[in-house]
């Protein structure tokens, strides 16, 4: 069933040879039936001018029973199937090839190729997942024009969707119909779906920038069509953009997203026919949150964009993957800023900002610091599936950001036209966008390959020095990788091209204008130094005070700053840099000082006191009417447990949280009074909006409601929470009420959230995705010593709407216990690492994909304390013993070497 592999085979970038033979067109007939499809595929193939001559001609495929071959429609019988594909042997240098075959889409666990949910037939191609529905040549640099006619029963199946245009379809015999469908652009295999189905529409028609008409259409199953405005309104903003930024328009007539309640990411580029897991799609005021509300608004644009970056302009192989994914990661970013008002309002765009880099540094950095370091263009790979990670999309959105940097929006745009330009209808590389952005702007960006080619995250020191009598100051930037793991190591060569933005500010807590040496007149107060060399001074000219550096604003580069601020001068910058950005990193920093200290002292056993500098610090932000609610909601977020591990020397989860617990009840306790009035402050009366600035104010009072619900005596927490709960018309005022009850119980070993917890499975018994929220909330609750949260999570694996096949609802509760809740999935006795290895190993039998995620969860173990590494190793070793496939193998072996 699984894909095994006794010793698996290694890929590398460097063996990349053009395919032998080229495939024109496709013609893909499907007789659609659960248990057994048949599928029958004609393909026009030719020798590969560019490649070496090869006499057979090899094509991938996999789990498909064989039912015939021709070659010019005469049956031809030299060919030799096997585990991998088939061979068809001694074939002419230009020929139709026609290869029938079956599968079965109801045993298909995988959730790769083609397989059933609820009943209805979808696919997911890529990475290779085509090779499972016919035999191919199923790499991307293989475009070929398809049409598909599909064939099923009409009453189970009245919906058939593939991708293009639609143009013939009508009813067969015995109770069946078909659809036949043509894609007018060249595509890989990777981006062929096809959907079935009893689904519904949500449809609209506008006119593109052009004046041609185009039908949108959200397809989801019935009871859900009241959830699917939010995704068309996503859709339509993201066309919108993408003309208005990138003069980019939408190619084909007709643009569909399908929903699929079972889905092993969030969504796929199809052409024409994205298929999306059902949480970036359904959501309405009572089932999703605000935070859903933008994540749908963000997918349907990645996915919507990928049209361009990605479907017309294509990668020659999977090791060029963030060229399609970093790219339309930073697109789908600028988009999200925009769509928060973030055009014209600084706070707006910083605010998004900051999420995305909280993610970057949380998440990649840890990739980064593990066995599964790799460059955002990888050199070699196992299961190219594994390869869908941080650093390929959030670093590789980091390394597209700094072009735009470097050369500003207007440069980065005639980089984005060459690109185009030169690739449309190509399958190219990370190599050709950095030409056509040299290209573009005049420049050698010879060192920028390092970006693509370097794992490791950078780390620059910054020194500085004021000399009072020729009133300059120096500063004076060294980068190299810091503590790097062993697989970043091995590929640094040298220096990068670090854009490194940098303001100074007077002690009126203004900017100074800033005129580097050598310059004749001042020139703007935030300056984008290019720091090439291992170590660089840069020196500022007529500055009349010693100033206090503002560093990486904005974060122009997903680096590590390293410099040495008193904890006076970071409650200085929080109170006043210009840069938004820096304005949050300021109390962040000064925030992860204290709380590193504290959670030293926890680990050593003596007691806790937290700085008043903080308290004070906090305190002001809470109470600065000039932030927006969303900046404050941001700055007063302690960091993470997950981050704060990450930047100790050895990883103490029970230290930290213990540390993060008490500045948590400090803040509650001695700022009481402001959360309570904060909390009544920023109620959004009225009907509910999605808006960015109602989400902000929500934000803001939930974050009040959860440091209310620390405190010793949390019956204020408790009255409020219980009301909101009550009287929520909202999922993110429900959701932030059962949160609050679930931890001050936790708090204070009381039960407040009993009767709360039982009303929200019953109230939403027959929504999925608002389940998820009822399973993931108990999963990530604090939990105490009385009552472990493994407890209650191997209780909720035996409920009856638990289901380990359906991804979603696994990660709901398995992902979010062993990844979201650190305090408790790190427990002393090993439960918790006993606990993960057989979900591994159960998710492993079920669904490769899934299981290597989790798998991935414990690839840090070296760095944490003694007693922690013991049982890690133990669970790592016990998956290692029984794993069946290639996708978890990869994972555990690397963290195991
Ligand atoms: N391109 C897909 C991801 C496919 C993952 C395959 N394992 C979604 C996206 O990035 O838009
Ligand atoms: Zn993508």
């Amino acid at each position: 069933m699984t894909d095994t592999a006794a010793t698996p085979n290694v890929i590398r970038r460097a063996d990349y040879a053009p395919p032998a033979f080229l495939i024109d067109t496709v013609d893909l007939e499907f007789d659609l039936v659960p248990e057994r499809t048949i599928v029958k595929n004609t393909m026009r193939v030719r020798r590969n001018p560019a490649a070496a001559h090869t006499r057979d001609l090899e094509l991938m495929g996999e789990q498909l029973e064989f039912v015939s071959a021709a070659i010019d429609a005469k049956p031809y019988a030299n060919v030799r199937i096997h585990e991998h594909g088939i061979t068809i042997e001694d074939v002419p240098d230009s020929f139709e090839l026609t290869l029938t075959g079956a599968c079965d889409p109801a045993a298909n666990t995988t959730l790769s190729g083609l397989y059933v949910s609820s009943g209805n037939f979808f696919t997911q191609c890529e990475a290779e997942g085509f090779r499972r529905i016919t035999w191919f040549l199923d790499r991307p640099d293989v475009m070929a024009t398809y049409t598909v006619t599909l064939r099923a029963d009409k009453a189970a199946y009245p919906v058939l969707l593939s991708n293009g245009n639609l143009v013939a379809e009508g009813d067969l015999s015995d109770g069946r119909h078909f659809a036949k469908w043509e894609d007018p652009f060249r595509k890989p295999s990777y981006l062929f779906a096809l959907v079935a189905g009893k689904l519904v529409a949500l449809e609209e028609r506008i006119k593109t920038g052009s004046g041609t008409d185009k039908l949108l259409q959200v397809w989801v199953e019935p009871h859900d069509l009241d959830k699917t405005r939010h995704a068309m309104d996503s859709l339509i903003h993201s066309i919108r953009w993408d003309e208005a930024r990138f003069g980019l328009e939408l190619d084909l007539d007709r643009f569909m997203i399908v929903a699929v309640s079972d889905f092993n990411m969030g969504a796929m580029e199809n052409k024409g026919l994205n298929i999306f897991n059902t949480k970036y799609v359904l959501a309405n005021p009572e089932t999703a949150t605000d935070t859903d509300f933008a994540n749908i608004e963000a997918v349907v644009g990645h996915e919507y964009f990928h049209n361009w970056t990605g479907n017309r302009v294509t990668c020659r192989d999977w090791f060029q993957l963030s060229l399609k994914e970093g790219l339309t990661v930073f697109r789908d970013q600028e988009f999200s800023a925009a769509m928060s008002g973030g055009d014209e309002n600084a706070a707006a765009r910083a605010t998004k900002r900051i999420e995305d880099v909280r993610v970057l540094r949380q998440m990649q950095f840890a990739e980064d610091a593990g066995p599964m370091a790799h460059p955002v263009r990888p050199e070699s790979y196992v299961e190219i599936n594994n390869f869908y990670t941080m650093t390929v999309y959030e670093k590789g959105a980091e390394v597209v950001r700094m072009y735009q940097t470097l050369f500003g929006r207007d440069g980065f745009r005639k980089g984005m036209d060459l690109y185009f330009q030169r690739h449309d209808g190509q399958a190219v590389t990370c190599d050709d966008f950095r030409a056509a952005m040299a290209d573009a702007n005049g420049r050698d960006l010879a060192q920028y390959e390092r970006w693509y080619s370097q794992a490791g995250t950078p780390r620059v020191r910054v020194t500085t020095r004021y000399d009072e009598a020729q009133k300059r100051y120096s500063v004076t930037l060294a980068q190299d990788y810091g503590n790097a793991s062993p697989a970043a190591r091995e590929t640094q060569k040298g220096p990068l091209l670090i854009p490194f933005a940098i303001g100074l500010i007077g002690t009126d807590g203004t900017d100074l204008p800033l005129c580097l040496e050598g310059e004749s007149a001042p020139n703007g107060t935030t300056r984008v130094l290019e720091f090439t060399e291992a170590q660089q001074t840069f020196t500022f000219v007529d500055v009349p005070a010693k100033p206090l550096p503002s560093l990486l604003r904005n974060f122009s580069a997903p680096v590590i700053v390293e410099y040495d601020y008193g904890n006076d001068e970071l409650a200085f910058l929080l109170a006043h840099d210009s840069d938004a950005f820096n304005r949050w990193e300021a109390g962040q920093r000064l925030a992860t000082r204290e709380l590193l200290a504290l959670a030293a002292r926890a680990a050593a056993g003596e007691s806790l006191e937290v700085n008043d500098a903080l308290v004070d610090a906090f305190g002001r932000v809470l109470n600065d009417e000039s932030l927006s609610p969303s900046f404050r909601e941001l700055a007063l977020m302690l960091p993470s447990e997950t981050y704060l591990a990450e930047q100790m020397a050895v990883s103490d989860p029970a230290a930290v949280h213990a540390a993060r617990q008490f500045v948590r009840k400090q803040l509650g306790t001695v700022l009481k009074a402001d959360w309570l009035a904060t909390f009544e402050k920023h109620r959004t009366p009225g009907a509910y909006e999605p808006t960015p600035e109602a989400a902000g104010h929500r934000g803001l009072k939930n974050l009040a409601l959860s440091y209310l619900s620390e405190l010793d005596d949390p019956a204020d927490a408790v009255r409020l929470a219980t009301a909101q709960y009550d009287a929520a018309n909202n999922m993110t005022d429900r959701a932030a009420a059962l949160s609050a009850l679930l931890n001050a119980s936790a708090a204070t070993g009381g039960d407040f959230a009993s009767r709360a917890l039982a009303d929200f499975y019953t109230r939403f018994e027959r929504e999925p995705l608002v389940i998820d929220k009822w399973f993931a909330l108990q999963a990530t609750q604090r939990g105490s010593a009385k009552r472990p949260v493994i407890e209650t999570v191997r209780a909720l694996m035996q409920h009856p709407a638990f289901n380990l096949k359906n991804p979603n609802r696994a990660r709901s509760l398995i992902f979010s216990f062993c990844a979201a809740n650190p305090a408790q999935f790190h427990a002393a006795d090993g439960s918790g690492y006993a606990f993960w290895a057989d979900q591994v190993l159960a998710l492993d039998a079920i669904n490769p994909q899934v299981a290597a995620r989790l798998a991935r969860n414990l690839e840090l173990w070296r760095r944490f304390t003694p007693q922690l590494r013991e049982p890690m190793r133990a669970a790592l070793e016990k998956v290692a013993a029984g794993v069946k496939s290639r996708d978890v193998r990869e994972i555990v072996e690397k963290a195991l070497a």
